[in-house]
C-alpha cells in the first residue's frame, strides 16, 4: 500500500451528510457541501457555537500565514468547528493545542504532535490545524482541521506529508469526524475547568519535547536548540548554547532522529 498505482474505489465514496450529523451527535449542527474553497472561510462567515462545516472537496484550503492546504476530492477530512470558548485572553493560544490533542486522540497512539499543532505519523505531517478568530465575531474560534485520510503518495503535495492510509491505518472519515468533534468538546471543557491538566494531556502527545529543533521565528530568525519544555502558556521553550528562548509563534522543524 505504498504508491499511486493502487486504486480502491469503495473507499472513495462521497461523504454522507446524514451520517456526519449522526456521528457528531446532538451537540453539533453539521453544515455540509460537496465542494467549497475553504471550510474556515464558510464557518467564519456565519459562526455560531456548535456549527461544524465539512466539505468533501476543499478547493482552496488555507494554512497559516497565507499558505495553502492541498486536498483532492473524497480522500481527506476537511472541517471547521466553531467554538465559543469563553476563556480569558491568555488561554486562547491553548485552543490550537487542544485541537491537536483531539485529532491525535481520534487517530490513535501513532499520532504525535509537532508544536504547536501539526499532527504527525512517523514524523510526517498527516494533519494541519488552523484556528482563527473572525474579526467580525471575536467571541468565536473557528477550528479548522485538515486530515490526509486516503491519499496515495502521488496525491500528497510534499514528500514530508503522509496519509492515514499510507501509514497503514484504515480509517473511516465519518467515524474520525465524530471522534474529533467529541474530543474538541472534551478538550474545551478541560481547558475551561483545569488548564493545567489540558496542557499536561498535550505534553503526553508531543513529538517535539526533548527533540533537537530548528525554529523559524516570525522575525525571520532561525534558532537551533533543544525543545526542553512547553510552558503553562503553551509556549515552546528552546535551549540553545547561549540562551533559553520562549517561543509563542513559529515553525518548528525536528532534527532527524538517525
Ligand atoms: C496548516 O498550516 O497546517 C493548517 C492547515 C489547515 C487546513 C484546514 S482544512 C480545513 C480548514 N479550512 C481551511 O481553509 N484550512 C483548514 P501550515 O502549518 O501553515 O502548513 C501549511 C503547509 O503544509 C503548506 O505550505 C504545505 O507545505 C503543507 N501542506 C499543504 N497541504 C498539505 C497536506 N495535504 N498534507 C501535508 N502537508 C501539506
Amino acid at each position: 500500500m505504498s504508491d499511486g498505482k493502487l486504486w480502491d474505489p469503495p473507499r472513495r465514496r462521497p461523504l454522507d451528510p446524514a451520517a456526519l450529523s449522526a456521528a457528531a451527535g446532538p451537540a453539533w449542527r453539521v453544515e455540509y457541501a460537496e465542494a467549497a474553497p475553504s471550510t474556515n472561510a464558510l464557518a467564519a462567515d456565519h459562526p455560531e457555537a456548535g456549527l461544524v462545516v465539512v466539505v468533501d472537496h476543499q478547493t482552496a484550503g488555507r494554512g497559516r500565514l497565507d499558505r495553502s492546504w492541498a486536498t483532492p476530492a473524497h480522500v481527506s477530512l476537511t472541517m471547521s468547528a466553531v467554538l465559543e470558548p469563553d476563556l480569558p485572553p491568555e488561554r486562547w493560544p491553548l485552543l490550537p493545542l487542544i485541537a491537536g490533542v483531539a485529532v491525535a486522540t481520534a487517530v490513535g497512539p501513532r499520532a504525535k504532535l509537532k508544536w504547536p499543532n501539526d499532527v504527525l505519523i512517523d514524523d510526517q505531517k498527516v494533519c494541519g490545524i488552523l484556528v482563527e478568530r473572525p474579526a467580525a465575531f471575536p467571541s468565536y474560534a473557528v477550528v479548522g482541521i485538515g486530515i490526509n485520510v486516503d491519499q496515495v503518495r502521488s496525491e500528497l503535495p510534499l514528500p514530508t506529508a503522509t496519509s492515514l492510509r499510507l501509514a497503514g491505518l484504515d480509517v473511516d472519515r465519518t467515524e474520525l469526524f465524530g471522534a474529533i468533534v467529541a474530543g474538541l468538546r472534551d478538550g474545551l471543557a478541560e481547558l475551561r475547568s483545569d488548564p493545567g491538566a489540558a496542557l499536561q494531556t498535550y505534553r503526553t502527545h508531543s513529538a517535539t519535547l526533548g527533540r533537537s529543533v530548528s525554529v523559524y521565528l516570525p522575525d525571520d530568525r532561525v534558532v537551533h536548540g533543544l525543545a526542553c519544555e512547553i510552558d503553562d502558556d503553551g509556549k515552546l521553550v528552546v535551549e540553545t548554547p547561549t540562551e533559553r528562548l520562549v517561543v509563542g509563534a513559529g515553525d518548528v522543524v525536528h532534527a532527524r532522529l538517525d
